[in-house]
């Protein structure tokens, strides 16, 4: 299973709000040649981790189906950041639009050969990918560790950052 976790915090040009922009980019990455997306989660609105100024999250999560590679498909999901707005400058800036391979059919890598590190190395700790990978993937464990989706969910600090599904009805 190839999943791909969803994050904005800053409206792209042309949306009025992260959430719009989230959904867009589903629709662009649905629409990428050799790519189809099986699955959208729901979308969460969620407290900056680690703590900070900038403005909450709207996170989400899809998977895919494709043949391209890890870093293929990796170098694909930058250039939709990219044409969302994205400009690569400090870790954890507040972005329009970020687009995280968590898992890749089970790939594990550690990233030292040049490839995106596999699976995501911060998703475990991360209510924001799992709640919504959760959504796409009940089933999904971890391929490095075998815990399931739901033993790492159950595992987050109770007082760990804010996190909920947006009522966009
Ligand atoms: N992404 C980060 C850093 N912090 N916090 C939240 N709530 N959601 C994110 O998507 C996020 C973050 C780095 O990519
Ligand atoms: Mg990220
Ligand atoms: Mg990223």
């Amino acid at each position: 299973m190839i999943i791909v976790a969803i994050g904005a915090n800053l409206p792209a040009d042309g949306f009025a709000t992260p959430l719009e922009t989230c959904r867009a980019a589903v629709e662009r990455l649905a629409g990428e040649p050799g790519l189809a997306v099986t699955a959208t989660s729901r979308w969460y609105e969620s407290e900056p981790v680690p703590p900070s100024g900038q403005p909450w999250y709207v996170n989400g999560a899809v998977t895919v189906e494709t043949a391209l590679g890890p870093a293929e498909l990796l170098a694909r999901l930058h250039a939709v950041e990219a044409s969302f707005g994205r400009v690569r400058r400090i870790r954890n800036e507040a972005r329009p639009l970020d687009l995280d391979l968590i898992d890749h059919d089970g790939v594990l890598c550690d990233g030292r050969d040049g490839g995106p590190a596999l699976p995501h190395p911060r998703a475990r700790e991360r209510a924001f990918v799992l709640l919504p990978l959760a959504d796409v993937a009940p089933a999904w464990r971890h391929p490095g560790t075998g815990e399931a989706i739901r033993e790492l969910i159950s595992a987050l600090p109770a007082d760990g950052p804010a996190i909920r599904p947006i009522d966009d009805r």
